[in-house]
């Protein structure tokens, strides 16, 4: 058995492992999986076999023989991107293109283990509210584990592809009429009120499966970890999580150094942004969050208070980009790397753009992007920012005309 505690972030309270508890039930604060890492084997962790997020399960909150509820996410590229880092104005540039999981993002990676414990757990049913990819991948575990699967999205500012799945997985779903933050209040509610088990990033075993990310770029990079880390901040748990993932290594004694912290928001929705400029420890919500990265379009994140101390105990930095140049980053890395990102992810480039254009990057720091969902995820905003295809008749001089060239 893994030994491990559920732990407040912040009065350290500790709740039992049977306990079904989002927050703390003191002082209401974050709370977080924490292991006695001198009872961990580091030699296991560094030349573990397999592949994916249950590599790591020495680093995971299962016994041994825990069957995991699994469709081999995790194990995804880490892609060397030398055009774009040129173009950029940068020496080393990695992209980890998280939308090649199963579902088409990270979320695969939090809820295989989410899942796996909802089932330890004997819960009736799972449940969350979503800017979409996160209802996607809870489906598809959901139904991979015969739990019924319950989400709850704000009605017209999911895209297309993440509703798609949803339905297909079989969750039931509903269009709230209201925005991400007044689906996540109401989910809470009722999955306290109903005993269903609430998968969204509060749930602190999330956090757990999405930390592999570190695992992966260190291992990738033979422990010897970037300079920095970049990717986008919605409800601010992957960039937490990764953080933990860093942090343990390093506790481990496998790296010697934690990347810096960067996270990404849109300009209409950045709260972690406001509060970290600020020098403030907790965020101000804000009422409407406007973006085309519907995905991080939210006003409240619940996981603020873990971000902002991985971004500032990492000496990274938390900056904002406009919805154009979300756009012209997810069109650059589409064009000169063959990534394909949904706009949400490609903010970590925008962000990385901006930031070396204010000195903020420096030239000759290696670079690790994190893109997060997969560019079929939103096809119709595909449609709004490419050329329409042309109309033509079926005749090849009509074509050649009207060639390109
Ligand atoms: C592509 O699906 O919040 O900062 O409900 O789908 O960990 O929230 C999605 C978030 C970045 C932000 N990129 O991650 C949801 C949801 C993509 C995303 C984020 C999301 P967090």
């Amino acid at each position: 058995m893994r030994d491990y505690e559920v732990e407040c972030i912040e009065c350290g309270a500790r709740f039992s492992r049977e306990d079904i508890v989002y927050t703390c039930r003191k002082c209401g604060g974050l709370l977080d999986i924490k292991y006695d890492y001198s009872e961990i084997d580091t030699e296991r962790v560094v030349k573990a076999k397999g592949e994916g997020v249950w590599k790591y399960r020495d680093l995971l909150p299962f016994a041994e023989e825990t069957k995991p509820v699994t469709i081999n996410e995790g194990n995804t590229p880490l892609y060397g991107c030398d055009r774009l880092a040129k173009t950029i104005g940068i020496d080393d540039l990695c992209v980890k293109h998280e939308g090649l999981n199963p579902s088409g993002s990270f979320k695969d990676r939090g809820m295989t283990v989410g899942v796996t414990k909802a089932v330890e757990l004997g819960v009736k049913g799972v449940a969350c509210a979503s800017t979409g990819n996160t209802s996607a991948s809870l489906a598809i575990f959901a139904a991979k584990a015969g739990v019924p699967c319950y989400v709850l999205l704000p009605k017209g500012k999911v895209a297309l592809g993440k509703i798609a799945q949803a339905m297909m997985h079989g969750a039931q779903v509903f269009s709230l009429k209201g925005n991400f933050d007044d689906a996540l209040r109401v989910v809470r509610v009722l999955c306290e009120e109903e005993k269903l088990y609430l998968l969204n990033s509060v749930n602190p075993y999330r956090l757990e499966g999405q930390k592999t990310i570190a695992f992966e770029v260190a291992k990738k990079l033979d422990w010897e970890v970037p300079d920095r880390v970049i990717l986008p901040v919605g409800n601010a748990g992957n960039i937490s999580a990764i953080f933990k993932g860093f942090l343990e290594l390093k506790t481990l004694g496998v790296i010697d150094s934690i990347p810096k912290m960067t996270g990404i928001q849109a300009e209409g929705a950045k709260p972690i942004v406001t509060a970290f400029k600020e020098g403030k420890a907790e965020i101000i919500p804000e009422d409407k969050p406007e973006t085309i990265a519907s995905a991080i379009r939210i006003g409240n994140p619940v996981n603020a208070a873990k971000a902002l101390h991985a971004i500032r105990d990492s000496g990274g930095v938390a900056e904002s980009v406009t919805d154009d140049e979300i756009t012209e980053a997810q069109l650059m890395l589409a064009r000169m790397e063959g990534i394909g990102v949904e706009p949400a992810s490609a903010a970590s480039i925008a962000g990385l753009k901006k930031l070396v254009r204010m000195d903020e990057i420096e030239r000759d720091e290696r670079i690790v992007c994190i893109t997060t969902g997969h560019l079929l995820k939103d096809p119709e905003r595909v449609i709004k920012i490419c050329e329409a295809p042309k109309e033509v008749d079926a005749d090849v001089d009509v074509v050649r005309k009207m060639l390109k060239m």
